[in-house]
């Protein structure tokens, strides 16, 4: 009885170290931001649209700004950010080394990649798929058409991409030769000189490639979409309250557009009865912030920074862009789409 005494509160203790343990490890991200003073994202520099750096040296596009959002949510400035640019091969290891607070970087979602990489996966911010790009001048129309053909397929090393093709080239029993490259713009230069005959990325890659390259209408990209690529933000799996704040952080840009709030109207909102709007931006006694560890108000910061999720969405891929892509199945699930942001209560 004794022995069983002394062995329950062995447990005990050791329950309570844990838990302990655990609690220590949780916000250690967020603190370390607020120490630095700034959010170190990992992104793409070569893809227009979703990560590439203009001009000025400044990195800018739709997974930048989900960057953007997250160092508004935590330290209410959109500019308090420092970016790492990565090749897809660089990514488990950026995050797992702590190199990177956050990775952005049209990431897809898979189990693999949620356990061995240690992960937690966010929302999914662009519902993607994969595609195959050839030049109109090869004459093939379609996927079974190219299945018929004896051709190098290029793609980025590291990548569902990968995977995902040979998968496609076994289903339709195909002669392609796959040739893996790290970087992307080595996929470009060998594909227009020749080297590849058609290369394959998800769909939104593709349509930015084609978009920017000499001359769009020398290419076609195939109608077939032939993987599911759910791409989203991603952190480290020991943080928990680091990855609910990027998790709220999104759906808070989906909720806005719900509601109507944008960047250029949120005045009109600071005053709002609607107790759904008081949650979201922390009107009054609502305190969506106190349970992230995070100002009531953050959503006011990023939505007043950089606008919500549909206002990100058209400043880099909507209709005003060269790259003019619908919304689809990216629209709010009250249009039709997929994005369904829970309930901020
Ligand atoms: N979403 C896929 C592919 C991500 C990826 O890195 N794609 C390559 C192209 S296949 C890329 O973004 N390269 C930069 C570019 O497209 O310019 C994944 O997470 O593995």
């Amino acid at each position: 009885m004794k022995r069983l005494v002394v062995f329950s509160i062995l447990l005990m203790a050791m329950f309570v170290m844990s838990t302990g343990l655990a609690a220590a490890q949780d916000g250690h991200i967020v603190e370390r931001i607020r120490d630095r003073g700034e959010l170190i994202c990992g992104v793409n520099s070569v893809l227009p649209g979703f990560g590439t750096q203009n001009d000025a040296g400044e990195f800018e596009g739709f997974d930048v700004d989900i960057c953007r959002a997250v160092a508004a949510a935590i330290l209410g400035d959109a500019n308090a950010i420092a970016f790492r640019p990565l090749t897809a091969a660089e990514r488990p290891t950026a995050l797992a080394g702590g190199e990177i607070d956050m990775l952005s970087r049209n990431t897809t979602w898979t189990l693999s990649r949620d356990t061995e990489w240690g992960a937690t996966f966010g929302p999914t911010t662009f519902y993607d798929g994969q595609g195959i790009m050839v030049k109109v001048e090869f004459g093939v129309t379609n996927l079974a058409e190219l299945g018929e053909e004896s051709i190098t397929m290029c793609a980025t090393a590291g990548t569902t991409t990968e995977l995902n093709i040979t998968d496609t080239a076994d289903r339709l029993n195909a002669d392609w030769e796959l040739s893996t490259f790290q970087d992307f713009d080595a996929i470009m230069d060998a594909y227009e000189a020749g080297a590849c005959d058609a290369f394959t990325s998800d769909v939104s890659s593709l349509v930015s490639r084609k978009a920017t390259s000499a001359d769009p209408a020398a290419h076609l990209i195939l109608p077939e979409v032939i993987s599911k690529e759910p791409l989203g933000p991603v952190s480290p799996q020991n943080d928990a309250n680091f990855a609910d704040i990027i998790r709220w952080t999104v759906w808070g840009l989906v909720t806005a557009e719900e509601f109507g709030i944008t960047s250029m109207n949120i005045g009109d909102y600071m005053d709002s009865e609607d107790a759904g709007v008081g949650r979201l931006l922390g009107l009054g006694d609502n305190v969506a912030g106190d349970y992230l560890g995070i100002s009531d108000g953050f959503m006011v910061d990023v939505i007043t920074q950089l606008g919500n999720y549909g206002e990100i969405y058209d400043r880099w891929l909507g209709p005003d862009t060269i790259f003019g892509l619908e919304r689809g199945v990216n629209a709010l699930w009250t249009d039709g789409g997929l994005l369904y942001a829970a309930p901020f209560r």
